[in-house]
């Protein structure tokens, strides 16, 4: 009895963390980057925003895209879902719509004035 009532409390502590929206920060090449989620992901649509800066200075004039994917697994295809950004109020706003929970691993892009194009990898979980 006291063992459910323990792995019930864990369960709840792990749905709580996981529902939280995700703020991820990250830096390359300079530039500072952030990835937020408006809402806890869900399996369906998920709005992402992302800024850029760059000492301190947002960059608004960047071209970003991300791509998040899954690998194949027994029984699962490759998925992929892919978006680029569209500035909104000086974010970058993508929209992507989840096919199954678990572990997608995403490539953040974006490619500033001068020309280059940065790459972050990293994963999220739902
Ligand atoms: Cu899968």
């Amino acid at each position: 009895m006291k063992l459910f009532k323990i792995l019930g409390a864990l369960l709840l502590t792990f749905g709580l963390l996981s529902a939280q929206p995700i703020d991820l920060n990250g830096k390359k090449d300079g530039y500072d980057i952030s990835l937020k989620s408006e809402k806890s992901l869900v399996v369906g649509d998920n709005t992402f925003l992302v800024t850029l800066s760059k000492d301190g200075n947002t960059i608004t004039d960047a071209k970003v895209k991300v791509k998040f994917f899954m690998p194949e697994m027994p029984g699962m295809p490759y998925m992929e879902q892919t978006a680029k950004a569209e500035l909104v109020d000086g974010k970058y706003k993508m929209l992507i719509n989840f096919s199954m929970s678990g572990t997608w691993q995403y490539h953040l892009m974006f490619k500033t004035q001068d020309g280059k194009v940065h790459k972050i990898r990293s994963s999220v979980n739902l």
